[in-house]
């Protein structure tokens, strides 16, 4: 992750405040995005985004799926570390049915980058998704609680208004 620049002012609406990304969050269109290089399994990876008021980042649209790479390539090059991260997309809540972590069901005639026979693998164990590195960045899908398999994450959340200073 870039260098904080919290008071980088995210956007800006039409008759209100000025909206800004939290510290140690970057903003990326309309949204403020945190990557955690840690790797966590998948409760605890939403939990710590639950704690900014932030969920697990959803990738819908190929370009979110280009920039999530573009940002993990970087953050590998400089590091040597991490090699997955999960995507915000799970069937936890009722087997086979995935869904978004923002709540909107996941449609299979949107955007997918599914690793060959990833969807094949989708039983009643396996209900987290994630994008690896040894999937040539593709989506595949695992244990959301695995000791050996836990992976990075990256938290979006909404710009606010800033906090007052006094
Ligand atoms: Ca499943």
């Amino acid at each position: 992750m870039a260098t904080d620049n919290s008071s980088e002012q995210c956007c800006l609406l039409p008759d209100g405040p000025a909206l800004f990304c939290p510290s140690s969050y970057r903003s990326r269109g309309d949204t403020c995005l945190k990557l955690h290089s840690r790797p966590r399994d998948y409760p605890a990876a939403k939990a710590i985004c639950a704690e900014d008021g932030a969920r697990l980042f959803n990738i819908r649209s190929q370009a979110d799926n280009e920039w999530l790479i573009g940002h993990l390539r970087s953050y590998q090059s400089r590091t040597g570390k991490g090699r997955g991260v999960w995507i915000g997309l799970t069937d936890v809540w009722s087997a086979g049915t995935l869904e978004w972590e923002d709540g909107t069901a996941f449609d299979d005639t949107g955007y997918t980058n599914w690793a060959e026979g990833a969807l094949d693998r989708n039983d009643g164990i396996r209900d987290c998704v994630y994008m690896d590195r040894g999937y040539g960045w593709k989506w595949y899908i695992q244990k959301c609680v695995s000791r050996r398999e836990r992976h990075a994450f990256i938290c979006a959340r909404d710009p606010a208004p800033p906090e007052p200073t006094c």
